[in-house]
């Protein structure tokens, strides 16, 4: 019934002529005081989106995060939202196994060994199938649709054969690996067909989109043409997207008396040290944080490093924590944590600060102004957006950012001290090359990158992939 109306409402809506799939709705459930309301969440997509919904008056179509049927469909913020239900088998199988425990793994260079299991694969497609389901439902004849992300790869085919009438895009956030990796995937050619069902295809670098149009003719036979390749007479399209942020917003928080003075208050609760480094990620196993680690304890073992001058915070955000993976990594990042503590801290002064807990973007931002060092270590990543977020702070110039060769962000943010996280000497060379800097030469590659950033933020990325859909932004 709801979807009905639904239905009905959008195509007479015209001014509704964008719409978002993405695994989770933009919105979180907060408690207030008068009950339960949804507000929209902080995250960097939802961002880089929000004016071009907005504009448009959008629609997203996405699950809102917990088991069970999905709620009718609501507005926040003047975007239309159409939840998708997911049960906990849903949950278990296409989210935490399909998902993240054979795709997440396989595209980020199998840095853990990918799992995969026949019904993870069943209940992939089924998902995939109940999202092209709810879009079709309620994109406005002719409209543009933009599905995100590798939980969603079969979604553009399955909605293309429903709705021939929509332009569709498609945006990967991770890596996009290479052919000897992805032929390892048992229903390697669903995913190229999937993908090919969009008008173009988003990667964050360009190897990703040459990966892309390789498989499709090693697997298909497809002939490319540039960047394009002819599908049953349509032509697709790959290009690299490189994902940004809201650089206004960062430099707007950090420039508040608040954040100035909790940045300050930070360096003072931690005794005033010399160099703070700092580490910011989501608990995850391609964040490279056991070697970062590794490599800071080799370095006050050596003595390059003392303590308490040296501090490492470093933030773990909770994540998939009930994925196995995740579960492990957790025990051996607490592990070697208490490890470099019992060497080398002091009472009241610890070597590492160790918080696996979720911070506003406020006390993040104080973080980023108060570290002397960011270090962003991943094994891979598809852009790592922590990094983007430091430099955005430093309106000061201050601070210098030591960044893996391995995320995407390293073939925009050149200025960095380059690192190749899987030498631990390396780390080791990029934090002292960092930490060691002359000030005015630090200065100046953080200016060099801020001016980068600026004109490449997370609108900007929005807007190029929208326009060459041909979609307008
Ligand atoms: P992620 O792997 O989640 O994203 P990243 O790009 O670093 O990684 O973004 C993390 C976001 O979470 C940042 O905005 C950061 O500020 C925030 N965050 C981290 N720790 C936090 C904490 N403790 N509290 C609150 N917020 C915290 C995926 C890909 C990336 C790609 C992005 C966007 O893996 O490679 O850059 O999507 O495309």
């Amino acid at each position: 019934m709801a979807d009905e109306r639904v239905k009905g409402e959008a195509a007479e809506d015209g001014r509704r002529t964008f719409v978002v799939v993405a695994n989770r709705l933009p919105v979180d459930e907060v408690v207030t005081d008068t009950g339960k309301e949804w507000r929209r969440s902080p995250g960097g997509l939802v961002t880089a989106l929000h004016p071009i919904l907005a504009g448009h008056r959008g629609i997203w179509v996405g699950w809102a995060g917990a088991a069970g049927p999905a709620s009718a469909p609501f507005e926040v913020d003047g975007i239309a939202l159409h939840p998708v239900a997911l049960s906990e088998s849903d949950i278990v199988n296409y989210y935490e196994g399909q998902s993240n425990s054979t795709i997440w793994p396989l595209y980020h260079d199998a840095v853990e060994t990918p799992a995969f299991h026949r019904h993870w694969r069943e209940a992939y497609r089924e998902v995939n199938r109940r999202f092209a389901d709810a879009t079709d439902r309620v994109a406005p004849p002719g409209s543009a649709v933009w599905v995100q992300d590798y939980q969603l790869q079969l979604v553009p085919a399955m909605l293309r054969e429903r709705r021939p009438d929509l332009r569709i895009g498609f945006f990967l956030h991770i890596p996009f690996p290479p052919i000897e990796l992805f032929m390892q995937l048992p229903g390697r050619e669903e995913i190229i067909r999937g993908l090919l069902g969009a008008d173009l295809v988003g990667f964050q670098t360009p190897l990703g989109a040459q990966n892309f149009l390789h498989l499709a003719h090693h697997l298909l036979g497809l002939r490319r043409r540039g960047l394009s390749v002819s599908v049953e007479g349509r032509s697709v399209r790959a290009g690299s997207f490189p994902v940004s942020i809201d650089v206004g917003e960062m430099e707007a928080l950090v420039d508040t008396i608040d954040v100035r003075a909790r940045a300050d208050e930070i360096r003072s609760e931690l005794g005033r040290p010399k160099t703070l480094i700092l580490g910011v990620d989501r608990l995850d196993y391609t964040k490279g944080i056991q070697h970062r680690l590794n490599a800071y304890r080799e370095l006050l073992s050596e003595g390059r490093l003392d303590t308490p001058e040296t501090v490492l915070v470093q933030v773990a955000t909770p994540s998939r924590e009930r994925v196995e993976h995740y579960a492990r990594l957790r025990e051996n990042v607490e592990r070697e944590v208490g490890r470099i503590n019992g060497e080398f801290g002091r009472v009241g002064a610890p070597a590492v600060h160790y918080l696996h807990q979720s911070y506003s973007r406020s006390e993040l931002a104080a973080l980023y102004r108060a570290a002397d060092v960011m270090a962003v270590t991943p094994l891979r990543d598809g852009m790592n957006l922590v990094a983007k977020e430091y430099v955005a702070a430093r309106t000061d110039l201050g601070g210098t950012l030591v960044l893996s060769e391995f995320a995407g962000a390293a073939r925009e943010l050149r200025q960095a001290y380059m690192c190749n996280p899987h030498d631990i000497n390396s780390i080791k060379d990029a934090l002292m090359r960092a930490i060691e800097a002359d000030r005015s030469e630090a200065a100046k590659r953080m200016h060099s990158m801020r001016r980068y950033l600026r004109d490449h933020d997370g609108r900007k990325w929005a807007s190029d992939f929208l326009t060459t859909l041909g979609a307008a932004a």
